[in-house]
């Protein structure tokens, strides 16, 4: 008999596709689990959920919903969490929250497990899970930041449908057979749901992911921008983003440029990475081999190649990250989280 502790826990946004993966992998890895209470909108509130052996009914999240409730995994929109976090907080529970509603407040620690663990202990009842575009350029950037130092990154991302939630995808795949039938299209959700104009996504990239702030990057770039600087700890980091959808299903894909502080040799550059947790080194150019989406859709792991010098400052690397977006980028840096936080209660 293990005298491991149970916890309760609640997901909110259990219905949608991040919740989803958030509850198979609970599921999946046998977190130690007393009850779990599974919540959403009035929508799909009654829909059951099967869990383990047993159905669990979903139930329309409220402030009372987290009386008892010791860890509650948040992916309902930065809306949702502004409310209900901390009523759950107020309820006793740690939060762990998946949208970017507290990231940048600097009360709350925004943790990448392999970048900054250390940060989990300073919460007060919340950890921001940062923006899937961030998670793995950092996770990746990490292991050559703390041996040479960085002091610019420039990133373009290529980034899947599903990052725009269940509807995007049913559209991509919908406007691929129409374009492949001869018919034409009419856009509905891309590239933002709540914005009146709409644009093709099948067989087409997408310059723009969430609206535009006033100076000309959109909210998805600022994130990357501000994040990747509270993550490292570094508000001296120069960053810069474009961040572009493509009719990709799952996966987000980017080419970094990363200048470095100090003089490196590519071989050790190579097993820096090859080392780092959660990342795997895949590098080959005379076999064809580097990261692409449709392999790393369904892992947990970062994936790291077209490594390169740049021809232009030799200080400066070229490469190519790719990670399942709806996992490392979201449910699965969640989970590890809660795994460090059941770790360390019991
Ligand atoms: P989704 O598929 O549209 O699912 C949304 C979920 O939120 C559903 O379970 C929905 O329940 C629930 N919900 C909506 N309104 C609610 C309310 N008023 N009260 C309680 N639950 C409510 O979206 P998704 O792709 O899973 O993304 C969800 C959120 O996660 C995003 O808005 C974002 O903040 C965050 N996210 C973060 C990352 C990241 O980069 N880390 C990536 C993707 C998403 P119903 O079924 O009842 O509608
Ligand atoms: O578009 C993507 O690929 C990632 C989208 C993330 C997202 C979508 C809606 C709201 C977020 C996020 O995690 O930054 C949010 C949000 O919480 O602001």
């Amino acid at each position: 008999m293990s005298n491991q502790k149970l916890f309760n826990v609640a997901v909110v946004g259990a219905t949608g596709a991040v919740g989803e993966q958030i509850i198979r992998l609970l599921d999946e890895r046998n977190f130690p689990i007393d009850q779990l209470k599974l919540l959403s909108s009035e929508r799909s509130a009654g829909t059951a959920i099967r869990f383990k052996d047993r159905e669990i009914t979903v139930e329309a999240a409220k402030p009372e919903s987290f009386e008892g409730v010791e860890i509650a995994l948040f992916s309902a929109g930065g809306d949702v969490s502004r409310v209900l976090v901390p009523e759950a907080v107020k309820r006793g529970a740690v939060c762990i929250d998946n949208t970017s509603a507290f990231r940048m407040d600097p009360e709350t620690p925004l943790v990448v497990p392999e970048v900054n663990i250390d940060k989990i202990n300073e919460h007060k009842g919340v950890i921001a899970n940062p923006n899937c575009s961030t998670i793995q350029m950092v996770a990746a950037l990490k292991p050559l930041y703390d041996r040479y130092g960085i002091s610019r990154v420039i990133v373009s991302t290529y980034q899947a449908v599903s990052g725009a939630g269940a509807r995007a995808i049913d559209e991509m795949l919908r406007q691929s057979r129409e374009i492949l039938a001869g018919n034409d299209v009419e856009p509905q959700i891309l590239p933002v749901s709540s914005l009146p104009v709409k644009h093709q996504i099948a067989f087409n990239a997408i310059p723009q992911i969430d609206k535009f702030v006033d100076n000309g990057f959109t909210y998805e770039e600022m994130k990357m921008i501000n994040e990747t600087k509270k993550i490292l700890g570094d508000e001296s980091l120069e960053v810069t983003a474009t961040c572009v959808r493509i009719p990709v299903v799952y996966g987000h894909s980017e080419s970094v440029y990363v200048e470095l502080k100090s003089d490196f040799e590519m071989e050790e550059v190579r097993k820096l990475i090859a080392d780092a947790p959660g990342i795997v080194l895949q590098d080959d150019p005379s076999g064809q081999e580097y990261p692409m989406a449709t392999n790393a859709a369904g892992k947990l792991d970062t994936y790291v190649g077209r490594l390169r010098r740049d021809l232009s400052n030799p200080r400066a690397l070229n490469m190519w990250i790719v990670s399942d977006n709806l996992l490392k980028g979201a449910a699965w840096n969640a989970v590890q989280i809660a795994e460090y936080i059941a770790i360390e209660t019991d």
